[in-house]
């Protein structure tokens, strides 16, 4: 087994982004189902650095095609903080979300600490949407729609300028995989900035190993990979526990396939896992199963190639 870092969870439980109230509950969901004891099991080490405070959700509808901006800041503020410290500490950050709100302030962290670092960095955004509103073009406000669009540099300064100077992330150094829900507005930009998206129309064409083959290509011995998981990205027939469900995801298997040939580039750095929303849950199953697809994003499956 390559010899990982050592692991730290972070909690951040807040739904402060996101457009259905619950996936607050998602870090002790991941806790309960036994992220710690299974990353243990595959022989790491972690250490549970409890959850990040922040502000209540306050429920208030959108002002200037934003939901809770300034809640949203505060929140990426005490997670881009606690994500950098952890790399600078020689972990491996583990985001427990919480919305995908929340990757603007971790993937920015990571962006700054790689850059420090002189290391090249690929982002795999796992999704059903391609999180890339704006104010303008958001059908909701709801900003868990906007996190790439904010790390590419297309957002408010207080989000764009999180971790720094924007952009935080060129669009080359991202792929998206799994997406099948993208809003008209969204769709023109993601096209006009060139984004690399692995859709399910795609996959279903060429197969999770080619697209995964693809998504993974030019990554090296030089390459920090960020795993941006939102829980979504699974069909939810296996997943009902998420906010907004949309059919037609992969599979168990396809799901389990990904993050398998994921864990073969040995090069995973860190992770979000995003969207997990216990309210809509049954017996915890989808934290389970995101328990299980974690434990595969670290070479549980892998028999032959060690
Ligand atoms: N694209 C829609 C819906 C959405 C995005 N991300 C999630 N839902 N989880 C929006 O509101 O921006
Ligand atoms: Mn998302
Ligand atoms: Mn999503």
């Amino acid at each position: 087994m390559k010899n990982y870092p050592p692991v730290a969870l972070i909690g951040a439980p807040t739904d402060i982004g996101a457009g259905h109230r619950g996936a607050s509950m998602g870090p002790e969901a991941l806790r309960v189902a036994g992220i710690a004891h299974a990353l243990e099991e595959r022989g790491l080490q972690v250490v549970d650095r409890g959850n990040l405070v922040g502000p209540m959700n306050p429920w208030q509808p959108p002002k200037a095609g934003y939901r809770h901006l300034d809640e949203v800041v505060a929140w990426n503020r005490s997670v881009a903080d606690a994500i950098y410290r952890e790399l600078g500490q020689g972990y491996l950050p583990i985001m427990l979300g919480g919305d995908h709100c929340l990757a603007m302030g971790s993937i920015g962290a990571v962006a700054r600490w790689c850059t420090e670092q002189g290391r090249k960095l690929r982002v795999l955004w796992l999704d059903a949407h391609a999180d890339f509103n704006t104010s303008v073009i958001t059908p909701s406000g709801n900003i868990h729609g906007m996190p790439v669009a904010c790390l590419c540099g297309y957002g408010p300064r207080e989000l764009t300028e999180l971790n720094g100077p924007a952009p935080a992330l060129r669009p080359d150094q991202i792929r998206q995989i799994g997406i099948r829900s993208v809003d008209p507005g969204e769709k023109k930009l993601v096209r006009d900035v060139g984004l690399d998206i692995y859709d399910m129309r795609y996959i279903d064409e060429i197969g999770v190993k080619r697209a995964m083959e693809e998504a993974l290509e030019g990554v090296d011995a030089d390459t920090h990979l960020h795993v941006s998981f939102d829980v979504d990205f699974l069909d939810p027939s296996i997943a009902p526990g998420v906010g907004t469900r949309v059919r037609g995801g992969p599979n168990y298997r396809e799901a389990q396939l990904v993050m398998e040939m994921i864990a073969d580039t040995g090069r995973v750095g860190s992770v979000d896992i995003v969207e997990l929303n216990p309210a809509f849950d049954k017996r915890n199953m989808t934290a389970k199963l995101a328990v299980d697809l974690v434990e595969s994003l670290f070479g549980k499956s892998t028999l032959m190639r060690e």
